[in-house]
């Protein structure tokens, strides 16, 4: 109902002025192109999550994937292979606070499991790597505070600083990052955005802003990124959002990731610390990132 008002009033907005919501740092409609999926595009890849556990041929569950370095510690939690589940059609990925570490190979790493917030990741890093199409996730949102989903595409080139994101661009098609947590009370959004030229000092990256999904936390909806030559196309429910070119678009094969996030750093939770307010996930809580599946389209 909250949602509903909120929508109207930024319906308002819009109408008076189309670029309010954004300036505001309000939540849009998507209201750009329609995607018109079968006329442009033909499937290339999928995964439909089916049977009974990750299928490996297609993604890396690995918590500290050799291609991309990360984990165990992730951000204010850990990533653990055991927080993934494929079942009833879905991928399922869990966040969990755990009193008791889990076991785990940490790879080589001198970073340990602790106590704290465990969730997972997958990635197609070094097994599928696509340029250029339109990718899609299905997904229901984890209903926690403090910690975010998401579905996004990387390339290694994302760290090489050279003022350009043409090496590597890191293109978040949706982060889930504002659950209940805004004053006015409209947290039934994502946000979208690209990273380049690494992650420190020369760090790039452009926020496209916050878009109404429909009901994102309890129900299915589709999350996409068209890329092309030119530009970037970001899709929720195969309604535009925002398109940007910035920085150079990536013209490097990217693989795609699937994740959650716990606010914070070196495995501690920390109120806030991404934007995502205190997290609201109590101890023998579970949130579930729920996705019904990963498609990958080319031009036809
Ligand atoms: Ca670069
Ligand atoms: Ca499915």
């Amino acid at each position: 109902m909250m949602t509903k008002i909120i929508s109207v009033l930024v319906a308002i907005l819009m109408f008076i002025s189309p670029e309010l919501p954004m300036l505001l740092d309000l939540p849009a409609i998507p209201k750009g192109q329609e995607l018109k999926l079968n006329e442009r595009f033909e499937l290339v890849w999928e995964d439909e999550f089916v049977g009974d556990k990750l299928d490996t041929t297609k993604w890396d569950d690995n918590q500290s994937v050799n291609t991309l370095h990360w984990g165990p510690i992730r951000k204010g939690g850990y990533w653990h292979k055991d927080m993934i589940d494929v079942r009833d059609g879905n991928l399922v990925i869990a966040t969990e606070y755990k009193e008791t570490p889990l076991e785990g190979n940490t790879f080589g790493s001198p970073d340990k499991y602790g106590e704290g917030y465990y969730t997972a990741m997958i990635a197609t890093a070094g097994k599928h790597e696509f340029k250029y199409g339109y990718f899609e996730c299905r997904a229901i949102l984890p209903k926690s505070t403090g910690m975010w989903s998401a579905f996004w595409m990387m390339n290694s080139g994302v760290y090489e600083v050279n003022n350009s994101g043409e090496d590597g661009t890191e293109i978040d098609v949706f982060e889930s990052m504002s659950y209940k947590d805004v004053w006015w009370g409209a947290g039934d959004c994502v946000q979208s955005g690209i990273h380049y030229d690494g992650y420190a000092e020369g760090h790039t990256g452009v926020g496209l802003g916050k878009w109404f999904a429909n009901n994102p936390y309890e129900e299915y909806n589709t999350y996409g990124v068209e890329w092309n030559e030119n530009e970037y196309i970001f899709y929720i429910n195969g309604i535009e959002t925002a398109r940007t070119s910035a920085g150079g678009v990536s013209k490097n094969p990217e693989c795609l990731i699937l994740s959650c996030e716990v606010a914070g750093e070196n495995g501690v939770a920390y109120a806030d610390r991404h934007g995502t307010g205190p997290i609201s996930l109590e101890k023998g809580e579970r949130a579930e990132f729920i996705v019904d599946y990963v498609r990958v389209y080319q031009y036809k």
